[in-house]
């Protein structure tokens, strides 16, 4: 059942540089009549109140999908909390509450995998939210995204705006950030076993114990989903963004390894953080809407190995 039409609109995606963004945009040139409103950083910097109003007011969009966002792996995540948690809030509460005041009428809400507690049951159901303490090396970026989806929900609850919450699980994909530092998992891990076998090293160092579980999806189905909720859910409450399988990070990184021919060991730094030891979303709403994912792990690993070289590895 249809609740809300994309059709020519007026579709502003923020962070449509980013991986999430621009898989979004990608998906909306499938829609037809969409006015795709994107505007570079350079041009309108979220963090500024007064800038994000004059925008909003000037191109006046009817839907928001809010994407951008200060996002990093386990690292940079535990490093920077400050930066996490007040570039997050600002941006978003300016986005939000901007679109609030401007009239939009469906906003897309990006929540996180990490805001849910520590020790969820597996697979996390999203009334798990604040049933618990969050996973520490995380707790910066969990707490403003926690905040932005409660604030969508009240704008729903006391103002009856259409403004929805969707928590993907963990991404990659095309537009990753592939620093090995600061990236996520899945992005870093190509980026070491790649420079791993260019430079003819004998062992790749992962991070942790190697035996976290992680569901992983494809940036692609994560768009796609995106723009069927978009459609297909007006609700207070949120709603996860899943159904893939459940893999170990040494389980990934041997795939990893294959797929780009790498030949050498795989070590673990177990001075490194593992995070929450395992993470998988329950897909229960999202599948009873008709929605699920369709690129396979390995087949998004040999794509994003794909993007990675012919777009990424040259300019390094
Ligand atoms: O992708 P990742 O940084 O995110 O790490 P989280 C996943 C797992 O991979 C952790 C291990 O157990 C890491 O210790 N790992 C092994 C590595 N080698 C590496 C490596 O070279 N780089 C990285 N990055 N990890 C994130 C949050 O947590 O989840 C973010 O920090 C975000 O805020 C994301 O919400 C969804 O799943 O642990």
């Amino acid at each position: 059942m249809t609740t809300f039409t994309l059709e020519n609109k007026r579709v502003w995606v923020t962070g449509h540089t980013g991986m999430v963004g621009s898989a979004i945009c990608r998906q909306l040139a499938n829609v037809a009549g969409v006015t795709l409103l994107t505007v570079e950083r350079k041009a309108l910097d979220l963090t500024r109140q007064q800038a994000t109003e004059q925008w909003l007011a000037e191109q006046q969009p009817e839907v928001v999908f809010h994407c951008a966002a200060k996002v990093g792996g386990i690292e940079a995540n535990k490093t920077q909390p400050v930066e996490f948690i007040s570039e997050n809030l600002t941006i978003g509460l300016n986005v939000i509450n901007g679109a609030a005041k401007y009239g939009v009428q469906k906003l897309i809400n990006l929540g996180s995998s990490c805001f849910y507690p520590k020790l969820s049951e597996q697979p996390i159901v999203e009334s798990s939210l604040l049933s618990g303490a969050l996973e520490p090396t995380n707790e910066a970026y969990a707490l403003a995204k926690i905040s932005l989806a409660k604030l969508c929900q009240f704008y729903h609850q006391q103002y009856q705006k259409d403004f929805i919450t969707v928590v993907p699980t963990n991404l990659y994909g095309p537009g990753d950030n592939f620093d090995p530092n600061a990236g996520h998992v899945i992005a870093a891990l190509i980026d070491k076993f790649v420079m791993a076998k260019k430079q003819q090293l004998s062992s790749v160092t992962l991070w942790g114990t190697g035996k976290p579980l992680r569901e992983f999806m494809h940036v692609d189905d994560a768009a796609s989903g995106l723009v069927f909720l978009a459609q297909h859910y007006s609700n207070d409450k949120l709603i996860n963004l899943s159904g893939g399988k459940t893999v170990s990070i040494y389980q990934l990184a041997q795939t990893i390894a294959q797929i780009v021919d790498y030949q050498g060991g795989i070590l673990l730094d177990e001075s490194k953080p593992d995070g929450m030891m395992k993470k998988s979303l329950d897909d229960s709403l999202v599948s009873q809407l008709g929605w699920k994912p369709k690129i396979t792990l390995i087949q998004g690993l040999k794509s994003t190995v794909e993007f990675y070289l012919s777009r990424v590895a040259p300019y390094e």
